[in-house]
């Protein structure tokens, strides 16, 4: 078993589009652990470093407009590999190559509305994690039925 942790946000369109609680459902249906949670509107220092990686898209700025556009609900999750199964909750990119069942297959239409993020591996796991919160806003508790969830 191996104890991940990953960094997971609900974008502008999911909470103005009152995703929230159905989205937060399906990671807590799942089985795994809500370490973190809290609202903000990112500020656009921390949009840019959140997806740097894509500075040279053409598609950048509008990203950026976009994800500081409202309020975001950040969150970190915790389970047996959640990275790589987060993703798989999530869906493809792009909402019409997402599966039914995924979130994205069937509450989004477009890219640029594509109603929320996950970390895309162990290292941006943890480096997204540093940047949207603070140790001492990563909650260690374990849930009354956690034998019911994990055998070891
Ligand atoms: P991911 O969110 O599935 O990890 P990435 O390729 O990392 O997808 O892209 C980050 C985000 O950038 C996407 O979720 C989407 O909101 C936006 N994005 C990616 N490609 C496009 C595009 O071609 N047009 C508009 N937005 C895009
Ligand atoms: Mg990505």
């Amino acid at each position: 078993m191996t104890m991940e942790r990953t960094f997971i946000a609900i974008k502008p369109d999911g909470v103005q589009r009152g995703l929230v609680g159905e989205i937060l459902s399906r990671f807590e249906r799942k089985g795994f652990k809500l370490i973190a949670l809290k609202q903000l509107i990112p500020s656009r220092a921390l949009a840019e470093q959140h997806y740097g990686i894509h500075r040279e898209r053409p598609f950048f700025n509008g990203l950026v407009d976009f994800i500081t556009s409202g309020p975001v609900i950040a969150m970190v999750w915790e389970g047996d590999g959640v990275i790589l199964n987060a993703r798989k909750l999530i869906g493809a990119t792009k909402p019409l190559e997402a599966e039914p069942g995924t979130i994205r297959g069937d509450l989004a239409i477009n890219i640029g509305r594509n109603v929320i993020h996950g970390s895309d591996g162990q290292g941006t796991a943890a480096s997204e994690i540093a940047l949207w919160f603070k140790e001492t806003e990563l909650n260690d508790w374990n849930p009354a039925d956690q034998i019911w969830r994990v055998e070891n």
